[in-house]
């Protein structure tokens, strides 16, 4: 029924897929790499056509494919629904057929059978909303939407084939016209919304008639992560928390930031409607997070948007700083990079553990775009959405862009830089300023660092760009020049001087506020490393049902060091629930722009990185791991439990769910007692004799392994 990393691997080898190599191009662009290097036009040579990495040398063009000749595509603003639309059973009437005290139901395997709806925190976390939902008839306060995960057909090039990929699609839309980058969802802070995710890569989909589409002929689970949110464990996205083919689930997203914490006590008390405006969230994206196959669901498609916005933004657009949010100079570019078969299919090696590295780059679902700017200030939202790639971007050009926000958070004051590192998930928010070219002009994004495998890039080497996306620039300038956003322009402002002032601006009072070192009240180690061709940290695979940090909920803050034990591989990684403020990598300050809040950390070769982080409002389980996406498969995963203490506790009926080693309740993870059958028939590990005979001397799977199946899901629990 549904498929597994295992299966996936057995039937990639049956298929000999594992070796096949896209051969056309593959060589192409090792061609390209080779024909760029001699001829290379010097930097700032704007109409130089040379270094895209599809060689121009009309050989191996892709499918014919002449780079930068096709735009870029904006992914469509998620509709949230309407009086006539509503979901349907409600939010919040889970656990359907229950009640309080009652296990769910097993689901029956169709759409109107919620597999999980809002959790209970759901009914006494405070009305925060201060919006008009636009439902009349004034019983909810949230937001909704409905998203379809579907198999359809994808170009990545005119006159390219179409070929299969997962989408998320509006609900509302017809089948097939789903896509990737899937819709945006835009909501304001402090406004709470319901994601309906109705996963349709069923077994026996549709082929055609309906838009969609069947290549794989399996069932795939889903879990939706919404990565930089801060979230019930429910609705994160963990890792087994599915959404199973043929059935539904909801995500409730409280699109608010953590409860501050109280300056006289050092808590954060759970509930409350005192907001940490250090940690307001402003440009998250969604992405499949499933056990085991994250790699596979992601590098087909399922990817996307997710934007907040709150009054520090308006007022900043207001006064012409930034433009407006989600306007037409608020851009939002998903870069991936990609290896397709002879056919133009998405190639992807099942046995690659070493992390997905592709030779054809795309934005936004389309190989090497581009886009037409006006002689004016943009924002680009820049994510890398690719599995394992660190990118250098920079400007063809030599301008400085000025970042003002990286990963989900604006930072205190715009930063001015030639180039920045952005690794697998990261993003950087980005103004460039197109009012200093000419019309006419040609600039590009471009990538400088050397990266041939999953382990690490090889070097940042600014003579050898490889070209991703082109601005045209055209039009007349503005009549008006606009207000500048450049180094030191106050965004979030500091609201407490650690160097460099405080900005007490009566309309733009300083919000970002470090971590101190005297609210710290535990420290933790987390190193990485490999075993058995897999990822290991602290010695450990990944257990979604062991917790390996179980923090006081709400209580100070505490240190966790991640060390990278693995040679000289890089793992970027990433935190869920709540962001972390790097205090020293490898006893040294971080990039100047990674020194705020952040929700990755990519650690190089032997790096140590010093994070002060703090757990509030939401107990676990969460987890926490690379974000190279392939090392997370393998299982380079760690699960934080963060517990209500007697501080805090009154919030809580319950304890976390893994203070030791319990089981999580159904209520919580949305797994009921009848998909156990389901999990012992698929998702069982490399432990079977026949799969480890198939990987040895391959390098991957887990020859031994520390699951204990008997703590899995709700294994022997009592059926009601
Ligand atoms: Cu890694």
């Amino acid at each position: 029924m549904a498929i597994s990393r295992r299966s996936l691997i057995k039937r990639s080898l049956l298929a000999g897929l594992a070796g096949a190599v896209s051969l056309p191009f593959d060589a192409s662009s090792r061609r390209g790499r080779r024909g760029g290097k001699g001829k290379k036009g010097k930097r700032g040579d704007r109409k130089s056509e040379d270094s895209a990495n599809l060689s121009a040398e009309g050989e191996g063009l892709f499918f014919g494919y002449e780079p930068f000749t096709q735009k870029l595509v904006l992914p469509k603003v998620l509709e949230p629904l309407k009086d006539e639309q509503r979901l349907d059973p409600k939010p919040a009437a889970y656990p359907r057929n229950g009640g309080a005290g009652r296990d769910p139901i097993a689901p029956t395997g169709s759409f109107d059978d919620v597999t999980h709806a809002i959790a209970p925190e759901f009914g006494h976390f405070p009305d925060m909303n201060q919006f008009n939902t636009g439902f009349s008839d004034g019983d909810t306060h949230e937001v909704e939407w409905g998203l379809v995960v579907e198999e359809t057909l994808h170009r990545f090039v005119p006159g390219g084939p179409e070929v299969p990929i997962f989408t998320y699609r509006d609900v509302n839309d017809p089948p097939g016209s789903g896509s990737s980058p899937g819709p945006t969802m835009v909501v304001r802070y402090r406004q709470p919304s319901v994601l309906r995710c109705y996963n349709d890569l069923t077994e026996h989909r549709g082929t055609g008639e309906d838009g969609q589409v069947n290549s794989t002929h399996h069932a795939h689970e889903t879990s939706i992560h919404l990565h930089g949110g801060h979230n019930t464990a429910h609705a994160d996205g963990y890792p087994d928390f599915y959404t199973l083919a043929g059935e539904a689930r909801d995500y409730w997203y409280t699109n608010c930031g953590p409860q501050a914490t109280d300056p006289e006590t050092n808590i954060a008390p759970v509930h409350g409607d005192n907001f940490d405006e250090a940690w307001i969230p402003t440009t998250l994206w969604y992405h499949d997070h499933a056990m085991d196959v994250t790699g596979f669901n992601v590098i087909k498609g399922l990817a996307g948007f997710y934007l907040v916005v709150d009054e520090r933004e308006l007022e900043l657009a207001k006064r012409g700083v930034l433009p407006a949010p989600g306007g037409d100079q608020d851009i939002g570019l998903a870069f991936t990079d990609h290896r397709f078969n002879a056919d133009g299919t998405i190639y992807y090696d099942f046995l690659d553990h070493n992390g997905h590295i592709g030779d054809v780059f795309t934005v936004n679902g389309k190989v090497q775009p581009y886009f037409n700017v006006e002689r004016r200030k943009y924002r680009f939202r820049i994510l890398n959405a690719s599995n394992a790639r660190v990118y250098e971007m920079r400007l063809s050009s030599g301008q400085k862009m000025c970042i003002i926000g990286t990963d989900s958070w604006l930072l205190p004051r715009g930063i001015e830089v030639e180039s920045f590192e952005v690794s697998s998930g990261m993003r950087h928010d980005v103004i460039i300023d197109f009012s200093i070219y000419d019309e006419g002009d040609e600039v590009y994004i471009e990538n400088i660092m050397e990266q041939t495998d999953g382990r690490k890039g090889k070097k940042v080497d600014p003579d050898s760009p490889t070209r991703l996306l082109k601005f045209n620039v055209v039009g007349d300038a503005l009549p008006e020049p606009e207000v500048p956003c450049e180094e030191g322009t106050v965004i979030r402002g500091f609201a407490v001087d650690v160097g460099e002032g405080v900005d007490d601006d009566p309309d733009l009072p300083g919000q970002w506020a470090p971590i101190r070192e005297d609210e710290i009240v535990e420290t933790r180690t987390f190193r990485t490393d490999r075993a058995m061709g897999a990822f290991t940290i602290n010695n450990r695979f990944f257990n979604p049902r062991r917790a390996d940090g179980v923090p006081d909920l709400g209580v100070g803050a505490e240190r966790w060091w991640f060390a990278n034990n693995a040679g000289g591989w890089w793992h970027p990684m990433h935190t869920h629930l709540e962001g972390h403020q790097v205090k020293s990598l490898n006893g040294k300050l971080p990039r100047r722009e990674r020194r705020y809040n952040q929700d990755l950390t990519l650690l190089h070769g032997g790096e140590e990185a010093e994070c002060f982080v703090k757990f509030r409002t939401f107990s676990g389980p969460f987890v926490f791991h690379c974000h190279t996406v392939e090392h997370e498969d393998m299982r380079m995963m760690g699960v934080v439990d963060p517990t209500p203490t007697p501080e805090n506790t009154e919030a809580f009926d319950d304890a976390a769910p893994l203070d030791g080693e319990r089981q999580i309740d159904a209520i919580v993870s949305g797994v009921v007692p009848s998909c156990l059958d389901l999990e012992h028939d698929h998702y069982l590990y490399f432990d079977v004799a026949g799969d480890l005979d198939r990987l040895a001397g391959r390098g991957v799977g887990f020859l031994e392994c520390d699951f204990d199946i008997t703590l899995r899901g709700n294994q022997g629990r009592e059926k009601n």
